[in-house]
């Protein structure tokens, strides 16, 4: 059975909500013609309660794909829930989707239109000619929950037939940030393939002894440098144990780093605007600019909040100043009327205040950093909103 394996959609992403639905459109497509089944570990919405029109989306993608004549179908469903269709694409909620348990998550809600089928803590058994194949999941969860909940649900392999785990969840090998996220040897054994989302690279790896696929988002969403590889999806085939992965036309997007050390604001404005020029193209490509180090003089925070808007139409651009040197901060307490931070823009001052006031209070960040905290906090005029955002990420 060739078994197509698509991740985090993120359907309703605001900031790039058309390419969310035309990516995951073109995936889905693409996999449907050369897949027996799909399964989807976790994320296809970007948010816990979608709008109608978002909740739409999902079913107008889905709607079409039903109606195919599928290589391989559902024929049995175990464990918490049930299934409303034999048509072969099996999903889990994600960290974006989770809601109280008991609670209706829009994953549990395209389930019940027999769109898909949900196998959050159940397995649904596929069929094709006679061969078997076992999706076992468990929805997203908080990332120091889900040990306790692999422990207590004890996810095991279904005799007879070629039985995947698929799960949402940070793994610490993979990103050694937190010690409270799960290891590859405390996943459940005996599966013959694991397939994880949330992690929006793709990434490749083993687990006792047999593979590990995380596709990656077929959609930008963190703008990290490990996300300028093309999206797509993995096609695997159980009777071979062989995988392709299969590419998608995704928006280009391209890191730029620029170094500060040693100009002047004019000459650094220069350079930025330069390096943006040499990306542009037909494309409007997704253009981060990573500023490092430390300028000679001058401020340019006026020129380089007017850049967006002078690339509108061309490209998205983004200015991110994380990695500005900032180690003067200390000194900076001697305050707003002193000359020891004239180099230094307002914002910048307030981002190390921002971290010291973190430090203090032991935030523990997962897999945010505080200047990616404190732009969600400044991109949200409604403070309730803002604060909603931010919890949401420190959460996800
Ligand atoms: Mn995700």
């Amino acid at each position: 059975m060739k078994i197509a394996i698509l991740s985090d959609f993120h359907l309703g992403y605001e900031r790039f909500r058309e390419d969310a639905y035309r990516q995951a459109e073109e995936a889905l497509n693409k996999a449907s013609q050369t897949a027996d089944a799909i399964i989807i570990p976790g994320d296809i919405f970007d948010n816990r309660t979608p709008k109608p029109d978002v909740l739409a989306e999902a079913i107008n993608l889905f709607r079409g794909l039903s109606k195919k004549e599928w290589g391989a179908q559902v024929v049995e469903f175990l464990g918490e829930g049930q299934h409303y269709t034999k048509t072969p694409i099996i999903a889990i909620p994600g960290t974006h989707e989770r809601r109280a348990q008991d609670v209706m998550d829009p994953v549990d809600l395209l389930g019940l239109t027999g769109l898909i089928v949900d196998v959050s803590n159940a397995t649904a058994m596929l069929e094709k000619s006679g061969e078997k194949v076992a999706i076992v999941g468990i929805g997203g969860i908080a990332d120091e929950r889900f040990r306790e909940i692999v422990l207590k649900i004890n996810p095991r392999p279904v005799d007879g037939a070629f039985s995947v785990f698929m799960f949402h969840e940070s793994v610490y090998e993979l990103l050694p940030f937190n010690e409270s996220f799960i290891k590859l040897e405390e996943l459940p054994k005996d599966f013959d393939l694991y397939v994880c989302g949330h992690i929006h690279s793709r990434l490749e790896s083993s687990v006792h002894g047999k593979r590990l696929l995380i596709p990656g988002s077929t959609v930008l969403t963190q703008l990290k440098s490990g996300e300028q590889e093309k999206k797509g999806f993995y096609v695997y085939d159980t009777l071979t144990g062989k995988y392709e992965f299969i590419e998608i036309d995704s928006r280009r997007f391209v890191v730029l780093e620029i170094g500060l050390d040693g100009h002047d604001s004019a000459h650094a404005v220069e350079l930025i605007e330069s390096g943006i020029k040499g990306m542009l193209g037909s494309d409007m490509p997704i253009i981060r600019v990573v500023l490092e180090g430390k300028q000679k003089s001058g401020d340019m925070e006026m020129e380089l909040s007017g850049l967006p808007k002078r690339y509108e139409g061309r490209a998205l651009v983004e200015i991110s100043k994380s990695g500005i040197d900032i180690s003067r901060i200390g000194e900076a307490n001697l305050g707003l009327a002193t000359k020891t931070f004239e180099n230094m823009s307002v914002k910048d001052y307030g981002i190390g205040v921002f971290i010291e006031k973190l430090k203090d209070k032991n935030v523990n960040f997962g897999r945010i950093s505080p200047i990616e905290l404190l732009d969600i906090l400044s991109s949200e005029p409604n403070k309730d909103k803002a604060v909603e955002k931010a919890l949401n990420e420190l959460a996800a």
